[in-house]
């Protein structure tokens, strides 16, 4: 690989049509918030940016529902997303949104740089058009009879009975959502990013990835591959909502939203580096990675590197490490069923508890298929692992160091036994480092807990309560060689667990901790004070899960 000065990440930004459930949490912003925590205890140089993807369909639809205009959606929930990623810890640098002044600047400055190029191929196509309404329609806003299945309300994009993929022709009886019409069709001009002419470069661009994860070169290779191959598409809409087209003759269009939202990428940096931005979007030494869902894929591997491209001054994304789905209780989530967990619900009902869901996320994480999340396994996993193994040691310890010592921290042993742990903790470090820079936070997540319960062991074979009365020398030293061991989990759990790491190292009177301490060093001052012990994880009961199991059926 490549040596990097920096790395940009990113983490897909969420449209503002709802709030963040625990989907959005494993698929995107937990690994995304992972990878940055760990790069930064390494001292990298990182710049972690989001914001809210506040143009679309998704925004339009549900202002239309609600009859308010789609800036009352947007201003919503941009504040509602911000906060729940931020109460469970998301460590933006920047969190921006794409309805501000500053994006719609950037994005049409993107684009009249491609205009100018000749990037663009202008076609007339026959588009329906509501005559009673009088403008143009998406797909989403026809509804018609399936041609294959014949059921009625068949989307101008798919149908939702039979899962075929449709064009708005396509339907039977084609009827406008937004007046009940009959649609016309209307000649319009709209600029199209030619895909086909650009797939070679294309290709070879995603082929000089051979290691991104399997699931990820199977979609850009099923879509290089298809039967017609990459088709033109089209960059600008027949919209009101949106960015403006910066073209006289574009007059009443906007631009698509999928050429707009990743430029969002771009806004956020500039925001967040005001004119020292361009180091990192267009420095050679600079990486580019985003965190993106599965259905996310095609826009950051192979139209946004295509728009990148075209632009010429660009680094292009260099890791795609996108997830798989998250289903919830065997079922696929859905917002409009309101099948989900919603982040602030979550934080109401388990108030402090980010850390449990982090971890139960972290360890069901759909890194390479769809994965399941149940309530049971969240209390399985709180209870048994959290509390019995990682909570359990760090007790044991606080609680020894006070009754024998009044808290003061010990000097560390130096038999076997007490290197071996020691030098356990470089080894556990070193296996995570490897995990986390393949984005296997399953993995990095089970070595950081094995560290844990290698300091269980530890303790259940020296035994110091009994040693305290038989060979209390012995004992002390054991006590100071588990505490420091408590102050590295403190440190190696910290990208997973944000929030359990800082509360150990409060009670431990231990600042800030770096990946490269973490080699079995002193980390808590002999002689120093230890501070109180605070229960880090409590029992989640039986009658907590069947509540929330009783509140998805409803
Ligand atoms: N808003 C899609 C989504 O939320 C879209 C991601 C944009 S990333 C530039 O699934
Ligand atoms: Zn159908």
């Amino acid at each position: 690989m490549k040596p990097y000065k920096r790395t940009t990440v990113t983490a897909a930004l969420p449209y503002a049509n709802g709030p963040i459930h625990i989907g959005h949490l494993a698929g995107c912003y937990l690994p995304a918030d992972i990878y940055v925590r760990y790069l930064r205890m390494c001292e990298k140089e990182v710049s972690f940016v989001c914001g809210s993807d506040e143009h679309g369909m998704a925004i339009t639809m549900k202002a239309r529902k609600e009859n308010v205009p789609p800036a009352v959606i947007v201003d919503r929930y941009h504040k509602m997303m911000k906060e729940a990623l931020d109460n469970f810890g998301v460590s933006f640098d920047i969190y921006s949104r794409t309805s501000s002044e500053k994006h719609a600047e950037v994005a049409s400055s993107f684009f009249k740089k491609l205009y100018e190029k000749g990037t663009f191929e202008v076609r007339e196509t026959e588009q329906y058009y509501d005559p009673e309404a009088k403008q143009f329609l998406a797909d989403r806003y026809i509804t018609g009879d399936c041609p294959k299945c014949k059921s009625a309300d068949a989307y101008g994009d798919q149908c939702e009975q039979c899962g075929t993929t449709l064009s708005p022709m396509d339907l039977i009886n084609p009827k406008s959502t937004l007046s009940n019409a009959t649609p016309i069709l209307k000649r319009t001009k709209n600029w199209f990013l030619p895909l086909d002419k650009l797939a070679p470069k294309i290709r070879s661009y995603v082929e000089s990835h051979p290691k991104w994860k399997a699931h990820v070169i199977g979609q850009c290779k099923s879509w290089l591959d298809s039967g017609d191959g990459l088709q033109p598409r089209s960059m600008t809409r027949d919209l009101d909502w949106g960015v403006s087209v910066p073209l006289k003759e574009a007059e009443g269009k906007v631009l698509y939203v999928w050429f707009d939202a990743p430029l969002g990428y771009i806004t956020a940096t500039q925001e967040l580096h005001g004119e020292n931005w361009e180091k990192w979007w267009k420095d050679n030494e600079t990486r580019l990675v985003h965190f993106i869902g599965k259905d996310n894929i095609v826009f950051h591997s192979i139209i946004f590197p295509a728009l990148l491209m075209e632009h010429g001054e660009y680094i292009l994304p260099e890791d795609i490490p996108a997830n798989e789905f998250l289903n919830l209780e065997g079922e696929k989530l859905s917002t409009s069923k309101n099948w989900a967990v919603w982040l602030h619900e979550y934080l109401k009902e388990f108030p402090n508890k980010q850390d449990s869901l982090r971890y139960t996320l972290c360890s069901t994480m759909p890194e390479a298929k769809d994965n399941d999340f149940t309530w049971s396994d969240f209390q399985l996993r709180n209870n048994s692992e959290l509390a019995s193994i990682l909570g359990n040691l760090v007790n044991r310890v606080m609680v020894l160091n006070h009754k024998y010592y009044d808290g003061r921290v010990q000097e560390l042993g130096n038999l076997e036994v007490d290197k071996n742990l020691l030098n356990s903790i470089r080894n556990q470090r070193d296996k995570i480092s490897k995990s986390l820079d393949n984005y296997k936070f399953r993995e990095g997540l089970a070595e950081a807990m094995n560290l844990a319960r290698l300091g269980n062991k530890y303790l259940a074979d020296e035994e110091p309560w009994k040693k305290i009365k038989t060979d209390p020398d012995r004992a002390s030293q054991i006590m100071g060689t588990a505490t420091q061991l408590v102050a590295a989990i403190s440190g190696i759990i910290d990208p997973f667990m944000p929030f359990t790491g800082e509360k150990m190292r409060a009670m431990l009177g231990v600042e800030s901790i770096k990946w490269n301490d973490l080699d079995g060093r002193v980390l808590v001052m002999p002689g120093s004070q230890v501070g109180k012990t605070e229960l880090l994880f409590d029992k989640v009961e039986d009658h907590e899960i069947e509540t929330q199991k009783a509140k998805l059926k409803k």
